[in-house]
């Protein structure tokens, strides 16, 4: 039985190893080198998997190495083949942290902060109590619950927006599209963590920009096609948002002409607000082998008619 590696080459070694540990009944290829392809039971890539990956006959489980699986091309994976995130508590735990981190920047003002030390002006802001700011998320999964999670002790007003019914803490959970004008108006601060489907693509564009209340703060940490980019920059520029935290953009590397570089009122980071963690990931290909020993549904399986 063989996995076979197709995800970044730099951390091929540590995935091997703790494969090897873990799960030694698998044997661990790394691409090119696939062997016999009729021999490969397993995938592991991040990438879109090119044309040569139609010679895996008795692929069974295609892991996708991360949490997103908008890179894949569903509708074209055979029948039989598995779609299954490698995503566990320790990516959401890190994932909650910068979304911590991005909450306080916008709630303690200091983009307005670092704009006005690199001018030399010395000005204090009002403060406003946690208590008082009111912070949204856009997609309640296993990555913007943990988020929730995390910002709960800061005693912000908390509300979520999904697709079914969850539990926010302490606030209300809206629902689908009939509730998401109503979701955004009351969104100091508005985080967005969902994944990438037809549905959701551009959903951060002039119309539901223009629902947050004036000033109001946005953190993408979902993808970059979320957002329409010029409507964030009009939005911003007009003032009607006061800031964003982007850690996600349509193009990345972003390009050096990107506006969002040297925008006083944009913080952006290089998609780095979580990653899979290699020994998380290992324990869901372990459990899934157990799985499918027993016969049972594996865990993290992408629902394909979703596309998450
Ligand atoms: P999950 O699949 O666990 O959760 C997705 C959530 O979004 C579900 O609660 C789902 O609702 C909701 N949802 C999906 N479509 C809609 C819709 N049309 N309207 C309303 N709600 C919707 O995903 P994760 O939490 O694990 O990850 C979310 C995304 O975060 C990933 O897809 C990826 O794009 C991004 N990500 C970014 C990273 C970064 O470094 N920037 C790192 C990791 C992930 P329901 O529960 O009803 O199905
Ligand atoms: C992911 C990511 O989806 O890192 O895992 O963006």
């Amino acid at each position: 039985m063989c996995i076979l590696y197709m995800a970044d080459p730099a951390d091929a070694q540590k995935w091997r190893d703790c494969l090897s540990s873990m799960a030694p009944e698998l044997e661990f290829r790394e691409w090119p080198d696939a062997g016999n392809p009729a021999e490969v039971r397993y995938l592991l890539a991040w990438e879109p998997l090119p044309k040569f990956a139609d010679q895996f006959c008795n692929l069974r489980v295609l892991y996708a190495a991360g949490a997103g699986v908008d890179q894949f091309d569903l509708a074209g994976l055979a029948a039989g083949v598995s779609l299954v995130r490698l995503v566990d508590d320790s990516m959401a735990g890190i994932m909650a942290e910068y979304v911590l981190f991005a909450v306080l920047a916008l709630h303690r003002d200091i983009l307005a902060y670092q704009q006005d030390q690199r001018e030399g002006r010395w000005q204090p802001r009002p403060i406003v109590l946690g208590s008082q700011r009111r912070v949204g998320v856009m997609g309640l999964g296993n990555l913007g619950r943990a988020a929730l999670g995390r910002l709960q002790p800061l005693g912000f007003q908390l509300s979520g927006w999904n697709r079914s019914l969850k539990d926010v803490p302490g606030g209300r959970c809206y629902v689908g599209p009939g509730q998401l004008d109503e979701f955004l108006a009351q969104c100091d601060i508005v985080v967005n963590m969902l994944p990438l489907t037809p549905e959701t693509k551009g959903i951060l564009n002039a119309a539901t920009l223009a629902r947050l209340p004036q000033g109001a703060g946005l953190i993408n940490v979902g993808r970059g096609a979320h957002l329409v980019e010029q409507d964030l920059l009009a939005a911003l520029n007009e003032g009607r948002v006061g800031g964003a935290v982007l850690d996600v953009l349509a193009q990345e590397p972003a390009s050096p002409g990107n506006p969002f570089w040297k925008h006083p009122r944009v913080l952006l980071t290089p998609h780095i607000a979580s990653d899979v963690q290699i020994e998380g990931g290992v324990a869901v290909i372990v459990e899934n082998l157990q799985r499918e020993r027993e016969g049972r549904p594996f865990l993290n399986e992408v629902d394909r008619f979703k596309g998450y």
